[in-house]
């Protein structure tokens, strides 16, 4: 059967935070055969998408997102550093394609972003990445109905919005945006026809339930996303989620296999908090329909799953490297 390549928004059913829920509480073996065979109806078998990620400008940023490093509201190790020029973002996306990803994911500690020089600075940089053959993923905060019709017009393939959390729980974690200007940005995104990244955070301190509206509110977005990240909190030094527990590996199985189900033609990425998880953890998440890892040695600030690793583990899965999205 041929399955589908591409990155691109596709509707499917509605659903309610129930029937999440429900799917969510399976026994495990059922849940995870569900997702399997939901995956293997729309995704190649056996490919992972490798996205490389690169912040492009660190630190000293004016949200509170407890779970950040890079917020100026806390003390943390992390120091504000320069926008990089465009030249060394290009130069680090070659070195990330060579070594085998097909995605380059850039992020700025931006509340939002900014007209003027440093947005002329951004859509070179979409430009100069895109000319490489990669799928340009950027976050920039909010942004506006202006500026992602220059980002869409410069070929930008994806733009990362999370939504973290659930509406409810939202408001213990951030308090300097609304739930709903996360919302309006990602309807400038699709609105603008650039494919909506959009995910969140477990273990933040939130319940079952509010995992389970989160996924409910991103499959019942107008415009689905083409990715959804799934992170697992890595608490940091100095921000207020510093002491939370790690997340149990299976709660994130589970928190996939259910965005599988209900997303069926989305990427599912197995995002921050992969170096913490053992191989066998992170077959079961592959198994339950993840399809996307960030693939180096540095997320945005913290460490990520070591290369090595990662290329043994690829080995000795049999799994091979998704290769990018044509461009139309
Ligand atoms: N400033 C932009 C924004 O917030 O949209 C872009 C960068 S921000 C760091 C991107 C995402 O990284 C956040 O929405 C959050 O989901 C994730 N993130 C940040 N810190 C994290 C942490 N300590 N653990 C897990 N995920 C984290
Ligand atoms: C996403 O959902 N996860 C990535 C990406 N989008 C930009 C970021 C993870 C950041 C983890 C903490 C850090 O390294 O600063
Ligand atoms: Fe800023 Fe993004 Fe970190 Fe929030 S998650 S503090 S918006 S960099």
């Amino acid at each position: 059967m041929t399955v589908m390549q591409q990155e691109s928004a596709m509707p499917h059913p509605k659903v309610t935070v129930k029937e999440v829920r429900a799917i969510h509480d399976l026994p495990l073996m059922e849940l995870l055969h569900r997702a399997q065979g939901v995956h293997r109806k729309h995704h190649p078998e056996n490919q992972v998408q490798l996205c490389a990620l690169l912040s492009i400008k660190t630190g000293g940023c004016a949200e509170d997102c407890g779970y950040c490093p890079q917020s100026s509201h806390h003390s943390t190790e992390v120091e504000p550093e320069r926008f990089l020029p465009v030249d060394e973002v290009v130069r680090k996306a070659r070195i990330a394609k060579d070594a085998g990803s097909t995605r380059f994911c850039m992020g700025a500690a931006w509340r939002e972003a900014k007209d003027g020089p440093s947005f002329d600075r951004v859509i070179e940089m979409v430009r100069g990445v895109g000319d490489l053959g990669l799928e340009t993923c950027m976050t920039l905060g909010m942004l506006t109905d202006e500026q992602a019709a220059r980002l869409a017009d410069a070929g930008l393939t994806a733009y990362n919005h999370n939504l973290d959390t659930s509406k409810e729980f939202y408001g213990e974690i951030i308090t300097t945006r609304t739930y709903e200007e996360r919302l309006a940005t990602l309807d400038r995104v699709a609105k603008n026809g650039i494919s909506v990244c959009c995910g969140g955070i477990i273990g933040m301190g939130e319940s079952i339930n509010d995992r389970c509206a989160m996924l409910a509110t991103l499959a019942n977005l107008p415009t689905p996303p083409g990715s959804v990240p799934i992170n697992a909190l890595v608490p940091v030094e100095g921000t207020p989620l510093e002491d939370r527990p790690p997340v149990d590996s299976l709660e994130l199985v589970r928190a996939i296999a259910t965005a599988r189900i209900i997303m069926p033609t989305v990427r599912v990425r197995l995002s921050a908090g992969r170096a913490n998880l053992s191989r066998e953890a992170q077959l079961l998440c592959f198994m339950a329909g993840a399809n996307s890892i960030f693939y180096g040695e540095k997320l945005l600030t913290t460490g990520n799953a070591d290369v090595d690793a990662d290329q043994a583990l690829m080995r000795d899965a049999g799994l091979t490297p998704m290769p990018p999205q044509q461009s139309a």
